[in-house]
């Protein structure tokens, strides 16, 4: 018995040393402690001892099983121990490494300008209108006096989508949306995204337009003056030079294109004024009594104003960009700059 005893202790002994797994630790507690445990059934096995060897072999047994016991228990706190700090090490990270920088964004600078005109203009009392970039052609072209045959309703032009839809080709068509909900006075303007099938190295087929509208009684053409030449100064620096020359639009009579003096040489010739010391920035005229009759206003009682401006060429003359595909590239290391 005693013998059998200390085989059963070596054992458990060398197993509880064999391995550091908590499920196994478990295992070898049942199969040496439990209650079908081999040293459970060395006690059923007592009565059949001597009854002086019976009390001795019982307390012999009784300390084993306290011995295996308190050494399970150690063993599985250590094996505890263990995972935790293995997990401890797998999780650790080093709170002092740098922190990952947030970048901050900016503007396009095609944004800054539309939000810059469209401060100057809300200042001299125009608001903003907004409409459809997939328009009808009745509103981009019908309605502004482009007569049938206009080279600008042509298919190498514009984009047709269905049924006489079409992307729109400049902001005007808001304009004539407006005239149609609104009585005069109207003083708006219209910024936006618009499309011409066009696409080289100075074209985009996707660019960006501000037109501007005012119409009320007795509106002349020096307002379109007075109003234009404070926007110019504005922009660009009080002092700047203005002039306008003579032009056409199907949409206006009379039209003029607006010139600035020369931002980079202050007009005394460059290349980028192509050495005449003038910049186009836009284009406008006094609205066709046409366009009127086509939004039902009557060009007897209404007179008025209208201009349109490419975003993109402001931006890089405001800003000295030499390439307008830096605009549409979005690449943030040019973006960053504004
Ligand atoms: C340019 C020229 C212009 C207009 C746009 C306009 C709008 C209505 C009626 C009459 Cl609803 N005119 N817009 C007038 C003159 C010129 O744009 O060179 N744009 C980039």
């Amino acid at each position: 018995m005693r013998e059998q005893l200390e085989q059963i202790r070596q054992q458990a002994l060398d197993s509880i040393a064999a391995t550091t797994s908590e499920e196994l630790l478990n295992e070898i507690r049942v199969r040496f402690l439990g209650r079908k445990g081999e040293l459970t059934s060395l006690m059923k096995g007592l009565g059949a001892l001597s009854t002086e060897e019976r009390p001795v072999i019982g307390q012999l047994v009784n300390s084993l099983k306290n011995e295996l016991e308190s050494i399970i228990d150690s063993a599985l706190s250590d094996a505890r121990n263990q995972k935790t700090a293995q997990k401890l090490a797998s999780e650790r990270i080093d709170v002092t490494l740098p922190g990952r920088r947030k970048m901050k964004g900016s503007k396009h600078p095609v944004t800054l300008v539309i939000e810059e005109v469209t401060e100057i203009f809300s200042h001299l009392g125009f608001s903003v209108a907004e409409g459809p970039e997939i328009e009808h052609d009745w509103y981009n072209f019908e309605a502004l006096n482009f007569p049938p045959e206009h080279p600008a309703r042509d298919m190498q032009d514009t984009f047709f989508v269905e049924n006489s839809m079409l992307l729109r080709t400049h902001t005007s068509p808001v304009q004539i949306r407006a005239m149609l909900k609104q009585k005069p006075p109207v003083r708006i303007i219209a910024p936006g995204t618009v499309y011409r099938c066009d696409s080289d190295a100075t074209h985009s087929p996707m660019f960006h337009q501000i037109e501007g509208l005012m119409v009320d009684s007795r509106v002349s053409f020096s307002d379109l003056k007075g109003i234009l030449t404070i926007f110019t100064n504005q922009l660009f620096g009080q002092d700047t030079g203005v002039r306008l020359r003579p032009s056409f639009f199907p949409f206006t009579e009379p039209s003029a294109e607006v010139d600035i003096a020369c931002v980079i040489c202050g007009g005394s010739g460059c290349r980028v004024c192509k050495q005449s010391g003038w910049l186009e920035i836009l284009g406008a005229g006094m609205v066709d009594p046409e366009v009127f009759r086509h939004v039902g206003y009557d060009p007897e009682i209404f007179s008025g104003f209208a201009f349109g401006m490419g975003i993109e060429r402001i931006a890089m003359l405001k800003y000295g960009i030499s390439d307008m595909r830096l605009l549409f590239e979005n690449d943030v290391r040019f973006l960053r700059q504004f």
